[in-house]
């Protein structure tokens, strides 16, 4: 079970963000709508928030996810592999140092909490564009020394492990089909993302409910026959600037 969240509202520089997706400028206003309904939705999952206010120094620090790993014993904090992000995760370090012990990603190690996808007592580490070997290296330690396992897994021509795939409960993954086959995955059961959906892989489970994005039909169908509780939201603003559900809060 999850009680809480960190959350920071996007400022208003967001458009100024990382982005590969070619779809455009985001809407402040309606990012900033869109961001409230993500809130509302933690809300009704049973999380209490703790909002943080815009940061204008980091306009991609609306993804607090990529700043830290909050596990139930600790929190790591990361060093973000963009350097443009770097530095993000000295506010949230004030934050959760209240909740958890804290370990870091030290230098040369770069991590973003985007590639770390925990399974139980597991973390697949995604090894990208952001989380380098050393940063794997440090964080495969650290979680050795608490009592968990993981692995390495290459990830290919995405932004992070989670853009691909993401537990939802029950031994199942949500998945992109070009990471389906990794062997990494062969003990879970598999419900494939069909590529013009592929978005929609980015989804978070939280105490019994699944929040995907909206407007992903046959997905949607799969997940609603498997009898998951889903919860859907607009993140078309968020998608504009390579975010997905996952990145915008650190559950813990
Ligand atoms: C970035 O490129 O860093 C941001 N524009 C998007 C980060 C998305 N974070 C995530 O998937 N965990």
């Amino acid at each position: 079970m999850f009680t809480k969240a960190i959350v920071r509202v996007p400022g208003r520089n967001f458009d100024q963000g990382i982005t590969t997706s070619g779809l455009g400028p985001p809407d402040y206003t309606r990012a900033q709508k869109q961001h409230s309904s993500y809130c509302e939705a933690l809300r009704k999952c049973g999380l209490d928030l703790m909002i943080l206010e815009p940061n204008l120094q980091y306009p991609d620090s609306t993804f607090v996810e990529d700043t830290a790993i909050v596990t139930q014993s600790m929190a790591v904090i990361t060093r973000p592999g963009d350097k443009r992000r770097a530095g993000e995760e000295e506010e949230i370090e004030q934050v959760l140092k209240d909740f958890r012990k804290i370990e870091k990603i030290l230098p040369p190690g770069h991590v973003d909490g985007g590639d770390i996808l925990q399974i139980d007592n597991h973390f697949f580490i995604g090894i990208s564009g952001r989380t380098d070997p050393e940063g794997a290296d440090q964080l495969r330690s650290i979680f050795s020394k608490h009592g968990f396992t993981s692995s390495t897994i290459t990830v290919g021509n995405m932004l992070h492990l989670k853009s691909g795939v993401n537990y939802i409960g029950e031994n199942r993954l949500l998945v992109r089909q070009e990471i389906a086959a990794m062997k990494a995955f062969d003990n879970y059961d598999k419900i494939l993302v069909p590529p013009m959906e592929s978005y929609t892989a980015n989804c978070i489970l939280i105490n019994g409910y699944l929040i995907v994005p909206e407007g992903f039909p046959e997905t949607r169908e799969k997940l609603l026959h498997k009898g998951c509780t889903l919860i859907e939201l607009e993140m078309s603003e968020f998608q504009k600037m390579d975010g997905g559900l996952s990145c915008l809060s650190l559950r813990f």
